[in-house]
């Protein structure tokens, strides 16, 4: 397909770039983190979003290059504000990995980027949608399992709208849940639908997990999820996602 050929050399020709989506600390509306978000501004196709070409890189095999260089740049940009002072060593950068990526050599590649930077496994945290827990869950159980003996915190992404049971987070540990912006949409209005949020902060809490709600909208939803006891959020109340200057600046107002 047109998509397909187009996709061939994108980062070369330097069409990819990230831009960073803030997260906050619910409690005291602090920045304390960030997700990596990739785009594609094609010549030919113009802005094209990764729920379409994604799932073409997994197919024909692009993930892997580009998803090095979302490693790449999110590692160079993370450092960079580390060493001019703009974040402190607390302050984490989420990166979205595909099965495929997950299953080339991975926990390797992120070692070495991690040393050529400088950077702690707790600059970057791994995340990975619900998705790849039914993908091959043998396999990227034991990339999971050496990513997090290293100190890399994983984060399963869009929770809920898969079909992730109960044994399988049993099975595959991670550290962070993230709770789908679909949920998160319910919690306004006079009857708003708190039970599923709650259940999964109850699973999460027995599975030592930390919880992310996702797609924040409206004073309302964050008033629901701080109730409820929800650590973090993002969404398009706290911040949408940001060009890397963009950050900086957020950074300097809400950090
Ligand atoms: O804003 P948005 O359209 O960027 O993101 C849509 C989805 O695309 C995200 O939920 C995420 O799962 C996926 N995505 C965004 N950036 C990346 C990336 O760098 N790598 C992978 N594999 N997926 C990404
Ligand atoms: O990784 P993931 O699929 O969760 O990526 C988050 C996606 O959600 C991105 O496409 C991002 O642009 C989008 N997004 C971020 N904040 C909001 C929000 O508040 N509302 C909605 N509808 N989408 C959001
Ligand atoms: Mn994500
Ligand atoms: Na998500």
């Amino acid at each position: 397909t047109r998509l397909d050929h187009e996709l061939h050399g994108a980062v070369a020709r330097g069409e990819m770039s990230l831009v960073y989506q803030p997260v906050v600390d619910l409690a005291g509306d602090r920045t304390v983190g960030a997700e990596a978000l990739l785009r594609w501004h094609s010549p030919t196709l113009g802005p094209v979003p990764p729920s379409e070409f994604v799932p073409v890189a997994e197919d024909n095999g692009l993930v892997v290059p580009i998803g090095r260089y979302v490693l790449e740049q999110a590692a160079a940009d993370i450092a960079r504000w580390r060493a001019d002072g703009t974040v402190d060593e607390s302050f984490t950068v989420a990166v979205n990995v595909s099965v495929r990526q997950l299953c080339s050599t991975f926990p390797e590649d992120l070692d070495r980027l991690l040393e050529e930077h400088g950077l702690p496994h707790g600059a970057l945290t791994v995340e990975i949608t619900e998705s790849v827990l039914l993908d091959g869950s043998v396999f990227s159980g034991s990339v999971l399992s050496r990513l997090r003996r290293a100190g890399t915190r994983v984060s399963l992404d869009d929770f809920g709208t898969g079909y992730s049971s109960l044994s399988y987070l049993q099975r595959l540990p991670m550290d962070i849940l993230k709770i789908d912006r679909s949920f998160v949409g319910e919690l306004d209005g006079p009857t708003p639908r708190t039970g599923l949020v709650s259940a999964v902060l109850d699973l999460a809490r027995s599975l030592g997990m930390d919880v992310v709600a996702e797609g924040v909208e409206t004073p309302e939803q964050a008033d629901r999820l701080r109730l409820l006891g929800v650590d973090r959020a993002q969404g398009w109340l706290f911040a949408r996602p940001l060009r890397p200057g963009e950050l900086v600046a957020h950074l300097g107002t809400h950090a």
